[in-house]
């Protein structure tokens, strides 16, 4: 079973999402996601200049061998543009293996060591009334865990506040939220850490007497801390018991942890920029973090993130992949079958994408009771519609910034 074609195809239905497509000589085709938020392009040009040409010819079913010459071969490794880009090829062969075979790919992984995958929605509100409404929405829709980002006295828009273009007039609910906003400069926001320091605490106090002990609560910090802020916040946010505390601090400093496990007991969770079991070498090894955050579509495909999670087993961490809007259906349905078959699942990050999208991708997998279930279709389950891809081209789009209210670029 030879690779025949390879497709690169940009579509912007609700944002942007960038796929691979391959068809093999026998007529079977496997999908990948190659998304990467902000920087689409570059990855197009990376499979289209580069990998494309290397990819015609070769044996369909070697997965492994194809993954590491395209990793070995480029010389120059790792980085989110290289492994988004061999992500999608990886994830396009375990999708045609499981035709071939006629399984869906979580058997193929090992089969299913659950019966479903608990999944996070992301709750936000500027004031507490807002939050409030937004958690019971989240609720209503099946979600049993829950996101809390909130807004921060002085603040103008911060990370994870639904904008009002997502504002639903009707019910008064803010709904998903979607940083990367089209145009051809990215917007300012504004930050704070000593106000957010201050405030957090109160809004999840507030939170768990409103919702209570049961639910499981997540936040995110968007890497704005320095290690000691971090690791205050960790402290104070114990007595609301946390499911974790996500990207306390900068993620390329992993030695940052460090300080931060020394005082608090709260489970953290990092890596949704990390692309490589080596970006995870030492905080796995040293214990640092309680989840792995990193999706298929940034870390080499369902090849590479296996790896890093048996990995991770070894020490008791378990996966939370990264599963926002900029991880198409395509990444979505791949997280979910390597989720379903790994033993040290955690939760899963679950961002509903909007109708437009789906118009694109059909897909297959089931939500029911605030659990995931990846179906079972042969392959992914993820077809693409290419008429409804092409009625929506590629608008270029950025994530936000930040500045400090002395005009310093801080981190987003
Ligand atoms: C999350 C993330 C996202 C990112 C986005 C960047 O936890 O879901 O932090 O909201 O900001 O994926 O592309
Ligand atoms: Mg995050």
């Amino acid at each position: 079973m030879r690779i025949d074609k390879a497709e690169v195809i940009v579509t912007s239905p609700d944002r942007n999402f960038v796929t691979l497509k391959l068809t093999t000589d026998d007529g079977l085709t496997g999908l990948g996601d190659a998304t990467l938020n902000g920087r689409e392009l570059a990855v197009v040009a990376y499979l289209e200049e580069h990998v494309v040409p290397l990819l015609l010819g070769r044996d369909a079913h070697r997965i492994e061998d194809t993954w590491q010459f395209l990793y070995r071969s480029a010389y120059w490794r790792r980085g989110p543009v290289t492994m988004a880009a061999i992500a999608a090829v990886d994830t396009a062969l375990w999708d045609i293996k499981g035709k071939a075979t006629g399984m869906p790919v979580y058997q193929l992984l090992g089969g299913a060591s659950r019966e479903g995958l608990l999944a996070y929605g992301h709750a936000s509100g500027k004031e507490l009334p807002e939050l409030f409404d937004s958690i019971r929405s989240y609720q209503e829709q099946g979600y049993q865990a829950i996101r809390v980002q909130t807004g921060v006295p002085g603040l103008k828009s911060i990370y994870g506040i639904a904008s009002n273009a997502t504002y639903e007039a009707n019910s008064g609910v803010r709904y998903d939220y979607e940083p990367a906003q089209r145009g051809d400069l990215p917007s300012l926001e504004d930050w704070d850490t000593r106000s957010y320091l201050r405030h957090l605490p109160t809004v999840f106090e507030a939170v768990r007497s409103e919702f209570g002990p049961e639910v499981p609560l997540l936040h995110d910090g968007h890497h704005r801390m320095s290690p000691i802020q971090a690791a205050r916040l960790g402290k104070s946010l114990e007595p609301f018991d946390l499911f974790w505390l996500e990207d306390c601090t900068p993620a390329e400093n992993q030695e940052a942890l460090r300080l931060v496990r020394q005082h608090t007991t709260t489970p953290l969770a990092i890596g949704e920029i990390f692309n490589s079991v080596w970006d995870y070498q030492q905080i796995i090894r040293e214990q640092l973090i309680d989840y792995v955050r990193s999706a298929v579509t940034h870390t080499g495909g369902i090849s590479h993130l296996k790896k890093v999670l048996d990995y991770a087993a070894q020490y008791q961490i378990k996966s939370g992949m990264h599963g926002p809007t900029d991880i198409s259906p395509v990444g979505m349905a791949a997280q979910m079958h390597l989720s379903l078959a790994i033993h040290n699942f955690g939760i899963l990050e679950y961002m509903k994408h909007g109708e437009k999208t789906n118009e694109v991708f059909r897909q297959s997998f089931t939500w029911t009771d605030g659990m995931l279930h990846p179906g079972n279709e042969p392959g992914l389950g993820v077809e693409l519609d290419a008429d409804a891809a092409g009625r929506y081209p590629y608008q270029r789009a950025y994530l936000p910034f930040n500045r400090l209210a002395d005009g310093t670029v801080h981190d987003w």
